[in-house]
């Protein structure tokens, strides 16, 4: 999978998701859920769902991915 974006843009894609609700510099579930669907639609076009995404992201198990969590699907994209 490839794409044009830079990780400039993929730093602010992931502030702009993450300040819709509760914690500005978290994503929520629903947050990462509108990002992949606007964004990147053709992550879940595979065999993995949403909620394994957000299962593989959240590393700590707190509910909400980190932009550090997130490079995990900075990386994906990049392949
Ligand atoms: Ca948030
Ligand atoms: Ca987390």
């Amino acid at each position: 999978m490839s794409t044009n974006k830079f990780p400039e843009e993929l730093k602010s894609i992931f502030e702009e998701y993450a300040a819709k609700e509760g914690d500005p510099n978290q994503l929520s579930k629903e947050e990462l859920k509108l990002l992949i669907e606007t964004e990147f639609p053709s992550l879940l076009k595979g065999p993995s769902t949403l909620d394994d995404l957000f299962q593989e992201l959240d590393r700590n198990g707190d509910g909400e991915v980190s932009f550090e969590e997130f490079q995990v699907l900075v990386k994906k994209i990049s392949q």
